[in-house]
């Protein structure tokens, strides 16, 4: 019998930036404020062919890529993602895998992935093999910052453009989130799901109180209502909430043992995680097992470009979060961002990859690190 063997292709350069871009108003949730996001885009070449991967994190993840990552890459089987994965992993133990090292590791992995799939040339749900056509969405905005007016606006445009489920942020001034609630509801009328999210602001019996009286405005989902690092707090909360109000958490989550321990905790409802934090795609498809064997729905946290493809070949995937932020500087970044239509996405089967191209004259005024052309080295 002929034994079939993969093409030996290597990985023969790495570039990296990073780009600080403003946010379009002034920004905040329970308990942060921001006006910028930075957005690290990594591509990983084999001859001809380049991957495009990216997060969102901060210009240091770009340095950490340039000065401990590329160098592992370079030389290595452009196919062989889990081994790359594997060694990026090891090289990090002495700086942490949470945090920064995990969102670094997760930009090299996306490009990892878009390369293989584009050698291939496959779109890259086909590549990992697809369990469905596309993913519902659910806009994410609102924020503790916006007036009244913004609010609505941006909650009503989302609903007459299809979307299903909205979520809005609360617990920067509790005495005001039941006005603003009752306003998106206002907004969005019946039809429409919406979502809270107070980002860890509340204590848990203060949160259980604010659960309540969501409910009257037909609250399903209430996400971080305690600290993720409270999983008691969290119980708490998911078991004594309304019946039809689901508690979220997941997003701080960088490795298996974080979200295994939320998921044996019976912290959550649902439980979500980002890709751009959990070291990649490699990562983000380690959860989705977990969730099955506790009959847990996965909800993708922020990222649609990045988690469109991965979450197409996940089965138990419940939604991705639209995120007003990363929406918006998704579609000014890259060409090939596909636009929600009735409330999901849909891969564009007709592109390799994840389907992006990186608009470079688009974004240079808000580069803040380039690395390069790396090549050097091999293994
Ligand atoms: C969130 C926090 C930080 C960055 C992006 C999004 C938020 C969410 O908690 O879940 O939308
Ligand atoms: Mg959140």
């Amino acid at each position: 019998m002929a034994a079939i063997s993969a093409p030996d292709v290597r990985i023969d350069q790495v570039e990296v930036w990073a780009f600080t871009i403003p946010t379009d108003a002034p920004e905040s949730d329970g308990t942060l404020e921001w006006d910028s996001t930075t957005v690290v885009v990594v591509s990983a070449r084999a001859g001809d062919t380049h991957g495009l991967g990216f997060t969102y994190t901060d210009a240091a993840a770009a340095k950490l890529i340039e000065g401990k990552l590329a160098p592992l890459l370079l030389g290595r089987d452009a196919f062989g993602i889990p081994e790359a994965w594997t060694a990026m992993i090891h090289s990090i133990r002495n700086l942490g895998r949470p945090g920064i090292c995990s969102t670094a590791i997760a930009a090299v992995d996306v490009a990892l992935w878009d390369l293989k799939s584009r050698l291939l040339d496959f779109p890259l749900v086909t590549l990992l093999g697809a369990a469905r056509d596309g993913v519902p969405v659910y806009g994410s905005g609102g924020f503790t910052s916006y007036s009244d007016r913004q609010l609505r606006e941006q909650f009503s445009g989302w609903a007459e453009e299809g979307f299903r489920m909205v979520k809005m942020k609360v617990g920067r001034e509790p005495q005001k989130d039941l006005a603003r609630v009752e306003a998106a509801r206002a907004a969005v009328g019946d039809d429409v799901e919406v979502f809270v999210d107070a980002n860890g602001a509340f204590h848990p019996k203060q949160a259980l109180a604010h659960a309540q009286r969501f409910a009257d405005f037909g609250v399903t989902w209430f996400e971080e209502p305690v600290s993720s690092d409270d999983l008691a707090g969290l119980r708490y909360v998911r078991e004594l909430a309304p019946g039809g109000m689901e508690i979220a958490a997941g997003e701080y989550g960088y490795d298996q043992p974080y979200f295994h321990s939320m998921i044996t905790a019976e912290a959550v409802d649902v439980l979500q995680a980002d890709a751009s934090r959990c070291a990649g795609i490699t990562g983000f498809l380690q959860v989705a097992p977990l969730c099955e064997a506790a009959s847990l729905p996965l909800s993708a946290h922020t990222a649609p470009a990045l988690h469109l493809h991965p979450c197409c070949a996940l089965r138990n995937v419940r939604h991705i979060e639209y995120f007003h932020d990363h929406s918006r500087i998704e579609g000014m970044m890259f060409d090939g961002v596909v636009a929600p239509v009735d409330g999901g996405l849909r891969p564009d089967l007709e592109r390799p990859g994840l389907g992006l191209e990186l608009k470079m004259k688009d974004v240079t005024d808000h580069l803040v690190y380039h690395s390069g052309p790396l090549n050097g080295g091999s293994n």
